[in-house]
C-alpha cells in the first residue's frame, strides 16, 4: 500500500490542536522567508507576522521543509535558521517538491507548494505579500508562475496585496479567470498592485467584511468547486508608495535583469532585491506594512469561517 501523503507532514501540535477544536488557523509561506527580503528584516517580519495572526485569534502555521519532513508549523529557530542562510535555501515549488523532499533536504516553500501543504493540513486560509503570476514578456519566455496553475486546482484561500506590476497585471487576471480562479477585492473594485492600492484593473467581485468572504468560500466548498480563490488586500494608503516612481524602478530593473540574462525561478528574488535597494529600503518598509495587513485580514476569514 502507498503511504498517505500525510506521512510526510509534520504538524505543529499547536496548529493541529486548533484545527482539531475547530480554530481558526492562518497558513504562511517561507519563500518570502529566504528570498523574498533581506536579512534580519525577513526574520523580523516572519515574526512580526505570526504574532499578527495570533492578535487576530488565530493559529500561525509557517510552512516549509525541513530535513525533508513538510512542516505545518515553524519553531522560532527554523524561522530564523531560513532567514539567516536567505537564498542558499532551495526555493521550492510544487514540481521541486518531491526532489527537496526525498533528498532530505531544506526546502523555502513558494504560495503554490505551501498550499499544497496547507490543504495536506487543512488549513484553508493562508497569507502572503503577493502571489506569483504571468511574467512581462510571457511571448518570448513562456515563464507563468505555477502559483497560478496551484490556485486553479487547489483549495485554499489566498490573502495577498495582488501581484507586483514587475509582472503582466491585465494578462495573470486572464488567466485565473480562463482556470475558474474568483478573484475578490477586499473593500475595493480594483485588483491591488501590491506598493500601491490599484492597478486600475477591475476585480471580479468586492467583498467588505470577512464574513462576506467566508460565506463565498463555504458555498464554494459545498458546491464541490475545486481550485482556490484570491483575496486581494490593498496596501493600505499611509504605507503605500508612488505608482509612477515605482513603475519606473520596476521597468529599470527588468532591463538589467534583461541584460544579466536571469531567468526562470531567479526573476522574481532578483527583482524585488534590485527594487529594494533602489528606493532605498521604501519598497521593503511598504512590503512588510501590506504582509502584516494581509495577515490581520487573513486571521478574521479563518475565525469567520
Ligand atoms: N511576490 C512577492 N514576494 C515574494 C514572492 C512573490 O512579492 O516573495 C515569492 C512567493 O513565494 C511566490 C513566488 O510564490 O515568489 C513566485 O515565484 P515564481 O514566479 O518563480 O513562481
Ligand atoms: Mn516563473
Amino acid at each position: 500500500m502507498q503511504p498517505a501523503a500525510t506521512s510526510y507532514l509534520d504538524m505543529d501540535p499547536e496548529v493541529s490542536a486548533a484545527l482539531r477544536n475547530g480554530q481558526a488557523v492562518v497558513a504562511l509561506e517561507s519563500t518570502i522567508i529566504s528570498h523574498g527580503m533581506p536579512y534580519p528584516e525577513n526574520v523580523e517580519t516572519a515574526t512580526r507576522v505570526e504574532q499578527t495572526v495570533r492578535d487576530g485569534g488565530a493559529i500561525p502555521a509557517t510552512i516549509a521543509i525541513i530535513g525533508g519532513r513538510l512542516k505545518a508549523g515553524l519553531t522560532g529557530d527554523e524561522i530564523r535558521n531560513l532567514g539567516e542562510r536567505g537564498q542558499a535555501v532551495t526555493k521550492t515549488s510544487r514540481r521541486d517538491l518531491p526532489f527537496v523532499v526525498s533528498r532530505g533536504a531544506d526546502g523555502a516553500t513558494t504560495v503554490a507548494a505551501s498550499m499544497i501543504v496547507a490543504a495536506m493540513a487543512g488549513i484553508r486560509v493562508f497569507a502572503t505579500g503577493g502571489i506569483g503570476g504571468v511574467h512581462r514578456g510571457v511571448e518570448q519566455t513562456m515563464d507563468i508562475s505555477a502559483d497560478l496553475e496551484e490556485l486553479a486546482r487547489t483549495a485554499v484561500a489566498v490573502v495577498c496585496s495582488g501581484v507586483k506590476s514587475v509582472l503582466d497585471i491585465g494578462r495573470t487576471l486572464e488567466y485565473l479567470e480562463t482556470k475558474g480562479v474568483p478573484v475578490v477585492g477586499y473593500g475595493t473594485d480594483r485588483l491591488p498592485a501590491f506598493f500601491t492600492p490599484s492597478s486600475g484593473f477591475p476585480v471580479d467581485y468586492r467583498a467588505d467584511t470577512p464574513a462576506e468572504v467566508a460565506a463565498a468560500l463555504r458555498t464554494k466548498q459545498e458546491l464541490g468547486l475545486s481550485g482556490g480563490v484570491v483575496v486581494a488586500n490593498p496596501i493600505p494608503v499611509e504605507h503605500a508608495l508612488d505608482g509612477d516612481e515605482i513603475d519606473a524602478v520596476i521597468a529599470h530593473a527588468i532591463k538589467e535583469m534583461e541584460q544579466l540574462g536571469i531567468t526562470g525561478k531567479d526573476t522574481t528574488p532578483f527583482l524585488l532585491g534590485k527594487i529594494a535597494e533602489r528606493t532605498e529600503g521604501r519598497s521593503l518598509r511598504a512590503n512588510i506594512e501590506l504582509v502584516v495587513n494581509n495577515a490581520r485580514l487573513a486571521a478574521e476569514i479563518a475565525g469567520a469561517l
